[in-house]
């Protein structure tokens, strides 16, 4: 060899066995407490059934089933009652979480004789279901029948979240998701136990979600051009091509959050006011009053689309009667055909608007949002309106942390935190990558931005109690399809979500790294794109 120029070390960097990785379960998020007791590994028969005991006990047993019943091709009888060999039991009732984690706790047994999971609500046995999915061998993702050893090493689990809200928020206003893809985000999201979906529904460039006229409409709006107009825009400028055009009809909607909820997650809607509203004046003419900006140009009945990324130029007229018409009938209808307890009307970024005005706005609709029997969430800029007192939830992104400090000790807010340099992924996590914002973090945000920093200090001077918890933000300016948001969030999202449920001194960036470098594999078999983040040692 030495004759063609190469050194025999050479071939020995080229086949020489890789360093050998830490073993490790790869479980993510980490799990509270964990033995690998040392019996024998529990395995999957052909004819193994999973038990469904107790109320609420049958929705994650059919989950669990057909999740393992595509790569195994085994039927996965579920059934209420009787015994079979080795049984996987999936067990819900009073007292059957860990104690004082009853909303989504959960104890996972496995030994040769059986699975057991135990929680006291559905949500919590699906937990034990996810971690028990991770449990299996990573094949078990594949959506065609694999040959394999369907076994998982013998365990005792004890796990609870650290915060209740552990959240993403898909941007399908700049771009639209059509259903399919915001299933096939939930799908992957949902293995790390994240349980809120924020939908940004409206912004300048789209109107998402269509709606019915009330049966009252004084000033004669119709409504369904907020779909037909504000639906067929999108952002144009930046991305590999343009944003998607198109929206969510009720029965749409109705369906991602059966999806959503049958995944453990709570859909939450924003419909982003007084600002981000150029979709909306584009739409409803009767909304381009004098104080609403962009201002009409002379001939012009409504604002012609603006497709560019640019924030802050649109308002609603906080001196019109028609933008509270209008905001209470939105907040109206989408408060109907959302069953969870949250409504967020954005409220960030509002530029064109002065302070007095923007108050105004504000303080109409969270009122809105308040007689509708929901919980009002905004954006961190809404920190120092009348917040409905101990019943509104500030979502920050960045800016002012005492202001967010003083809503909770002074208006009884929850907070959840989506700081801009640890949970947006539209931010570049590392400098190969083509598109991406950088003022976050002064350069790229890594995936150790996205873990190392702990939800519980962040605001100063509130409680931890006052943090409901964490948010992934997918903003779309760029990132076109369920694909790209893959590539952009993920893994970043994953490491949100161990910030949101594990213990904060049980978290360590290395031990992380290593759990997510197994979690490689099983990303690639289910085919969630990721992007393959330098510092991780995938394998
Ligand atoms: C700020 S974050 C925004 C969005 C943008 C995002 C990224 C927030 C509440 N508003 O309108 O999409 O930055 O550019």
């Amino acid at each position: 060899w030495a004759a063609y120029g190469y050194s025999i070390s050479e071939f020995e960097i080229w086949d020489g066995p890789p360093a050998a990785p830490e073993p490790t379960l790869g479980l993510l998020p980490k799990p509270v407490s964990l033995t690998e007791t040392g019996g024998a590994p529990y395995t999957l028969h052909r004819n193994t059934r999973v038990l469904a005991l107790g109320d609420g006990a049958q929705a994650p047993a059919n989950h669990l089933a057909r999740l393992l019943r595509r790569a195994t091709g085994h039927k996965l009888t579920v059934a209420a009652a009787g015994r079979g060999p080795a049984p996987i039991v999936i067990e819900v009732g009073a007292g059957k979480a860990p104690e004082g984690h009853e909303a989504e706790g959960y104890t996972l047994s496995v030994t040769a004789a059986e699975v057991r999971i135990r929680a006291a609500t559905p949500n919590g046995a699906l937990h034990g279901v996810q971690t028990l999915r991770q449990l299996f061998p990573q094949w078990a993702e594949s959506g065609e029948v694999v040959g394999a050893e369907w076994t998982v090493p013998a365990v005792e689990i004890t796990d609870y979240p650290r915060f209740a809200h552990r959240g993403m928020m898909l941007d399908v206003a700049r771009s639209f998701y059509p259903v399919d893809e915001v299933k096939t985000y939930i799908d992957a999201a949902a293995q790390f136990k994240v349980n809120r979906l924020h939908l940004h529904l409206t912004d300048d460039q789209g109107w998402r979600i269509a709606l019915d006229d009330p049966a009252s409409n004084p000033s004669g709006i119709d409504y369904g051009a907020l779909t037909e107009v504000g639906g067929a825009t999108a952002m144009t400028e930046r991305g590999t091509e343009p944003g998607i055009t198109g929206f969510y009809t009720k029965a749409d909607y109705a369906e991602i959050v059966r999806y959503a909820g049958e995944h453990g997650m709570t859909v939450i809607p924003e419909v982003d006011l007084p600002g981000h509203v150029n979709s909306a004046l584009h739409s409803v003419p009767q909304l381009n009053t004098p104080g609403a900006r962009p201002a009409l140009k002379p001939g012009e009945t409504t604002v012609p689309h603006n497709g560019t990324g640019a924030v802050g130029y649109s308002s609603l007229d906080a001196h019109s009667s028609v933008t509270y018409e209008f905001a209470e009938h939105v907040l109206t209808e989408i408060a109907a055909m959302t069953p969870g307890p949250y409504l967020h009307i954005g409220g960030d970024e509002a530029f064109s608007t002065s302070h007095a005005d923007y108050v105004k706005m504000v303080d109409a609709f969270t009122g809105n949002v308040r007689a509708l029997g929901k919980t009002v969430v905004g954006w961190n800029e809404y920190a120092g309106t009348a917040l409905p007192r101990d019943n509104a939830v500030v979502q920050f992104w960045n800016g002012n942390r005492n202001a967010v400090a003083a809503a909770v000790n002074d208006r009884g807010a929850q907070v959840v935190l989506s700081p801009a340099a640890h949970a947006y992924v539209p931010q570049k996590q590392d400098s190969r990558q083509p598109e991406g914002g950088t003022w976050a973090c002064g350069g790229p945000c890594g995936l150790d931005r996205h873990y190392n920093w702990d939800p519980g200090t962040y605001i100063p001077g509130i409680q931890e109690s006052s943090v409901l918890g964490v948010e992934s933000a997918v903003w779309g300016e760029f990132i076109r399809r369920v694909e790209q948001a893959q590539y952009y969030a993920y893994p970043r999202l994953i490491a949100t979500a161990e910030v949101g449920w594990t213990p904060q001194d049980q978290r360590d960036y290395a031990d992380f790294k290593n759990r997510l470098a197994k979690m490689g594999g099983r990303l690639t078999v289910q085919g969630t794109n990721f992007f393959p983040t330098a510092d991780v040692p995938w394998r």
